[in-house]
């Protein structure tokens, strides 16, 4: 298998911050040792792949391919691979190496994320597979799902259900793994609890999908755009607000709506003073707050320490904080098993092509999820 030629095909090329993403015929090199090669299904779009075209994601180097919530078929395996076979489908790609590390290195700064990210914009042996008009271009945590054909270390590909369908559970490598985790593993939220989230996109109503099938009774969903709580409802929501249909800290709106603010808190917007207002509406005394959303690159908190010193509970949690390259399959079988439903997240399919017009809807707040099929 190690003799599998170069393959010609089609790939978006973000050549330089603030364009629009270039498609491409792309060269795509044989895996080396313990590399796969996959044959992309279907592919969403995620507000990081926006981050990276912006130039807002930190430590990356361009030209790159980004994307990184996919699913897809394996096409050619290098040496040492024994957890997947060329032909294999039904497979789910995502940055698992990332949540691997991230296990390990809990209790460090953020800082270790940022230089994560950084070795993965290469292969490990820092060496790329792409090629653009005779340019190496960069990987992107190390999955790069916006080519026809991708290489990636095996660790960051997982075996899923044979007859899991790759234009949904594609979601299950960021957007719903990330949002559901943090209501899970993170906050653990308790049947009977009382559970707000900030912002309603679609890692904020993955969160939702969380709270309800954690058994939370009351669920609040904030959010600025009023178009996003149909779904926000249809999710499991019981109330929704628009912090800007009032006049008084949505903070404050919420402790009165509740007595004594919330059990469990999410900020899934990536803003800094959606973190502080989270923290502020949960429960003085046994409150926790979940930060899902990044915060912006080189940002600093500032809060009242009273806020922490009277009892509350702030955690950050990282794509859902799920541990393992077992855990992501299991949630796809749960998903076959119908426990829960995020299809109604992909608001829109389209074919690769159209991957500017992807963005475009994500930027302009009209879809949850684009699904891109090749
Ligand atoms: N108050 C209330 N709602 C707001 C505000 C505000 N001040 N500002 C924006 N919003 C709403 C928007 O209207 C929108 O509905 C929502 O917040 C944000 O949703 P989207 O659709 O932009 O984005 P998502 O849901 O796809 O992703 C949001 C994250 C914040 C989770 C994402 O950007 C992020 O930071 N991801 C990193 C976290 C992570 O674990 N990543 C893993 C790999 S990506
Ligand atoms: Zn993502």
């Amino acid at each position: 298998t190690h003799l599998s030629p170069v393959i010609k095909c089609k790939a978006a090329v973000a050549w330089e911050v603030g364009k629009p993403l270039s498609i491409e015929e792309v060269e795509v090199a044989p895996p080396k040792a313990h590399e796969v090669r996959v044959k992309i299904v279907a592919t969403g779009i995620c507000r990081t792949d926006d981050h990276v075209l912006k130039g807002s994601f930190p430590n990356i180097d361009y030209p790159v391919i980004p994307g990184h919530e996919g699913a897809g078929i394996v096409e050619s395996i290098g040496e040492g691979v024994t957890c997947v076979k060329p032909g294999m489908e039904g497979l789910l790609l995502h940055p698992l190496k990332s949540m691997v590390k991230l296990q390990w290195c809990r209790s460090r700064p953020l800082l270790y994320v940022s230089n994560l990210y950084e070795s993965q914009n290469l292969m490990p042996d820092k060496t790329s597979r792409f090629t653009c008009k005779g340019k190496a271009i960069h990987h992107f945590l190390w999955i790069s799902t916006f080519s026809e054909y991708t290489v990636m270390p095996d660790s960051a590909i997982a075996r899923i259900d044979d007859d899991a369908p790759l234009d949904k559970v594609c979601l299950f490598g960021c957007g719903f793994s990330t949002g559901y985790g943090a209501a899970i593993n993170t906050a653990k939220v308790k049947p009977g609890s009382t559970c707000a989230i900030f912002g309603l996109g679609g890692v904020g109503l993955s969160v939702v999908i969380g709270c309800k099938s954690a058994g939370a009774s009351r669920i609040i969903g904030i959010d600025i755009n009023k178009d996003k709580f149909t779904k926000a409802r249809e999710l499991g929501a019981t109330e929704c607000i628009n912090p800007q249909d009032f006049k008084k800290p949505i903070q404050e709106v919420l402790v009165e709506m509740t007595g004594h603010g919330v059990d469990y808190s999410f900020e899934v917007i990536g803003h800094t003073d959606t973190m502080v207002a989270a923290l502020a509406s949960c429960h003085m005394n046994s409150g926790t707050c979940v930060m899902v959303g990044a915060p912006p690159s080189g940002s600093q908190l500032s809060f009242d320490p009273m806020l922490l010193f009277t009892g509350r509970t702030w955690k950050g949690s990282i794509i859902g904080g799920w541990k393992t390259k077992d855990s992501i399959p299991k949630l796809v079988s749960g998903y076959m098993e119908k426990k829960f439903n995020p299809d109604v997240l992909i608001t829109h399919t389209l074919p690769f092509d159209k991957i500017n017009e992807g963005f475009e809807l994500l930027q302009s707040g009209k879809s949850i999820r684009t699904v891109l099929l090749f």
